[in-house]
């Protein structure tokens, strides 16, 4: 088999709400666009994937009352941060980038979508347990081997890099095709973390 099929890359959540202008702006997320478009030549594989809350999610600060965008709350699950209303279903803010390039994609896998749980990463809801089924999906496919790039470096692409490292993928990631939100030192925890799991960061 062509090692390119035991590859997939994965591209979180270019979405116009984490673009400048969005409800969740990451800084610079729309200058990645341009060289992730490029790489998805180079796999057999692609998955994107697409924060897909519904309106009044438990991880906006809106459906807490008395709290701001990045208080945190404590959640049956864990912290959380509570976020702007942002990647609401069916809007423009959740709709892909209209620079990103859509076609090549085999697999667009939507997150999030459980009212009660947030869904940083694109395995596990952030309880840590409930799946989305992309480990199974690469698995039939034969995929060992994942690259990450996307958006926000700290929060959805840590969290999908660091559960595929967890479940015995080969895993990568290009800072060179992600950007962060970079909330209380959450960027330096994040790569910390991801070489701790060992991560291959490229791209720095
Ligand atoms: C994300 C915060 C909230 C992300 C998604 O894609 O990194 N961050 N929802
Ligand atoms: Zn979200």
């Amino acid at each position: 088999m062509d090692p390119a099929q035991h590859q997939a890359l994965i591209i979180i959540d270019v979405q116009n709400d984490f673009c400048p202008g969005g409800a969740l702006a990451v800084p610079g997320g729309d200058e990645i666009i341009e060289r992730i478009n490029l790489m998805q030549h180079s796999f057999a594989h692609v998955v994107l994937t697409q924060d897909w809350h519904p309106s009044g999610h438990s991880s906006f600060a809106s459906a807490h009352d008395g709290k701001a965008p990045y208080d945190m709350v404590e959640m049956p699950y864990g912290d959380q941060v509570l976020w702007p209303d942002h990647c609401v279903q069916g809007t423009d803010g959740a709709a892909f980038h209209a620079g990103l390039a859509t076609a090549r994609a085999d697999l667009i896998l939507r997150k999030g979508t459980n009212p009660a749980i947030d869904s940083y990463s694109a395995f596990f809801e952030n309880d840590h347990h409930t799946a989305t089924g992309l480990e199974g999906y690469l698995r039939d496919k034969g995929v060992v081997s994942l690259l990450f790039v996307g958006l926000a470096t700290d929060f959805c692409v840590r969290y999908s890099a660091l559960d595929a490292a967890k479940l015995g993928f080969d895993v990568s990631v290009d800072l060179s095709a992600c950007r962060a939100i970079d909330l209380n030192g959450s960027l330096r925890q994040a790569l910390d973390e991801m070489q701790a799991h060992t991560i291959t960061i490229i791209g720095q």
